[in-house]
């Protein structure tokens, strides 16, 4: 008798667990790699503010800002396997792990920023995102990152001759390294984070990236030189373990990929202010910038690296040229 209790007893307490747990608020964690006040880490806080009120505080999501939880290629793993669930990633290192995601590396493949959307927001951003979806993360919006211009200490480029022989610091992508040997010179792939030192104990000549990273990581103070070849456009997503996302309900799918879409909307809005803000900062300080007046040398020298994608990824030339196509 007093054993049937037990088990019965035992019943009910397993039985409330359950249903506890399914009441249980979901807690997410996020990973970026930006300080206080840039764009995407308050348009992450805004994710995870419209989240929690979208999901009626059924997900909450706990942002870990300045790349605290690790380097980027390591974050972007982090969320593939689901030891955390979100992350603000730029698309240059998911290249390696999604071939349709890595169309974006490819150098001048965007006019501008508005045709890099505009084809996001098409067939082409369709692709992409199921590239991504196969290999674990699912972009849920896109967040801008404006035009990556090379900088360094010693001298304006205008053209590939001036690149040539120096060490430049790239992110992990083997299309990058190929831009820059097509150019002429060392390419140096290097964790974000130690930029900085890099540049200023010489161990690369110089990098390249937009107007809000080159200020906001103070890369400007030991590289004063910002020539504006604008060679890569990639956008960046709010991206989400795919098991995570397969397994919400169709009402809380939508609430999560509103709370993102409309991040978007604030992170484009102020990533347009902290362009201009950011260069004004930077040339205040002395930055030297100029126009290449003449971009296509640097466009002629990318031939291979073109080539080498296409013949790695025959089924994605369709890809390119519809990007290519679109106005
Ligand atoms: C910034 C991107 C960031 C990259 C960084 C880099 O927003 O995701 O990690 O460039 O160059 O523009 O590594």
């Amino acid at each position: 008798m007093y054993k049937n209790l037990s088990a019965s007893l035992l019943g009910v307490i397993a039985a409330s667990s359950l249903i506890c747990e399914a009441a249980v608020a979901e807690e997410w964690r996020g990973w970026n790699i930006h300080v206080d006040g840039y764009p995407n880490t308050i348009a992450m806080d805004k994710f995870a503010e419209l989240l929690a009120e979208k999901t009626d505080g059924e997900i909450t999501l706990q942002m870990f800002h300045h790349g605290t939880l690790g380097s980027q290629p390591d974050a972007i793993e982090q969320v593939r396997l689901g030891g955390l669930e979100i992350g603000n990633f730029n698309l240059g290192p998911i290249g390696p792990v999604a071939a349709e995601a890595n169309v974006v590396s490819l150098p001048f493949i965007f006019k501008d920023v508005p045709h890099m959307f505009r084809v996001l927001e098409g067939e082409g951003g369709e692709k992409i995102a199921e590239g991504m979806a196969a290999k674990g993360l699912v972009p849920l919006a896109w967040y801008d990152a404006g035009a990556r211009s090379f900088y360094n200490g010693t001298k304006p480029i205008n053209a590939p001759e001036d690149v040539a022989g120096m060490k430049v610091r790239v992110m992990n992508n083997d299309l990058y390294s190929g831009m820059i040997s097509q150019l002429g010179g060392n390419p140096s792939p290097m964790a974000f984070a130690e930029v900085y030192q890099s540049l200023k104990t010489g161990v690369v000549d110089g990098a390249e990236n937009n107007w809000p990273s080159y200020e906001s990581t103070g890369h400007f103070e030991v590289a004063g030189y910002y020539s504006l070849s604008q060679h890569l456009i990639i956008p960046e997503c709010v991206c989400i373990n795919a098991d995570v996302y397969n397994e919400l309900s169709d009402e809380l799918k939508e609430a999560v990929t509103e709370a993102a879409k409309e991040s978007a909307v604030l992170q484009r809005q102020l990533w347009t202010e902290r362009e201009a803000t950011s260069r004004e900062k930077v040339e205040t300080a002395g930055v030297i910038t100029n126009e290449i007046a003449d971009k296509s040398p640097f466009q002629t020298a990318m031939t291979l690296v073109y080539e080498t994608y296409l013949s790695a990824n025959p089924d994605l030339r369709s890809l390119v040229e519809l990007i290519q196509a679109t106005e």
